[in-house]
């Protein structure tokens, strides 16, 4: 009698852990459901002995020249903003700013991998404004379900726009004035573009992850992640010029505990040789595997 139920249920089990290895099958769809976790997931804890990844984005080569907008279209923007430039290759001294950083993939050094922790969502709102007819700042990141909280500083109406692949696509109006919209993405997805349908010069992205190892490049290159554990891990750079979805670049690093590990990029027409990638859009970290969607 009880080895006949034993049967049943080790049958029983290998039947539902191929009908969800079968549904799992999916890669690169445009499902916005939300992530859930894997059967395995660890939810993350900080041991207090962090690390950071740290480094300088270089950019080789003549950065092309910052061309002027013209904003006639919305007087507005000509008001608030006369020398409004364009902000996809913010070069100063050689160094290049709003390169998203991240960690795509590795392990913590007791061997888990990034992808199956779970992490907590920050309680806090990241913000993107739109001051002066561009957003600033023009990169951000966030974790999946953190706010991003944007807001219209300007004396004229916007309209937001992301158009991600992976998470909904949605726009919305926002006159002068009006309260903050804010929305969460689901789904990690690096990186989600986002424009404004009244001004069709305004772009930034915005880097969504399922964890908080992330940092954008300042204006003279640099970086830190904060908060890393020990572990040994793929750090990518992205910037949002090369081909229609950007250029990304990885490089491994190991982060010793309380340490730092160094992740210096170059983009720039000289750096193409040193493990350039023009890199497809798509979810940082989801590897499809039995169990997790
Ligand atoms: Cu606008």
């Amino acid at each position: 009698m009880f080895k006949q139920l034993k049967v049943w249920l080790v049958l029983t089990t290998i039947l539902s852990l191929l009908a969800l290895g079968a549904s799992c099958s999916k890669s690169g769809t445009n499902d916005a459901g939300p992530e859930t976790p894997s059967a395995t997931a660890k939810t993350f804890a900080p041991k207090g002995d962090e690390g950071t990844v740290t480094g300088v984005i270089a950019y080789n080569g003549a950065p092309p020249a910052p061309k002027k907008i013209d904003t006639s279209a919305d007087p507005a923007c000509g008001t608030a903003n006369p020398n409004l430039s364009t902000e996809d290759t913010a070069v100063k001294d050689g160094k290049l700013a709003n390169v998203f950083v991240y960690i795509k993939d590795g392990s913590t050094a007791d061997g888990t991998k990034v992808a199956d922790y779970t992490f907590a969502v920050p309680g806090d709102a990241v913000n993107l404004d739109q001051k002066g007819c561009h957003y600033v700042p023009h990169v951000i990141g966030v974790q999946t379900n953190q706010k991003v909280k944007i807001t219209n500083s300007d004396p004229t109406q916007h309209n937001v726009h992301p158009t991600p692949k992976s998470n909904p696509e949605w726009n919305q109006t926002q006159a002068n004035g009006a309260a903050p919209i804010e929305k969460t993405f689901a789904r990690a997805e690096v990186l989600i573009p986002v424009k404004c349908n009244q001004h069709p010069w305004m772009k930034s992205y915005v880097g969504v992850l399922k964890h908080p190892f992330f940092a954008v490049s300042a204006e003279d290159g640099t970086f830190t992640i904060k908060g890393v554990p020990a572990g040994t891990y793929t750090v990518a750079a992205w910037h949002e010029k090369g081909g229609a979805n950007g250029t990304e670049k990885t490089i491994e690093v190991t982060v010793p505990a309380k340490g730092a590990g160094k992740a210096d990029f170059a983009f720039g027409e000289a750096a193409t040789a040193s493990n350039g990638s023009g890199l497809q859009m798509m979810p940082a970290l989801d590897i499809p595997m039995i169990g997790r969607h």
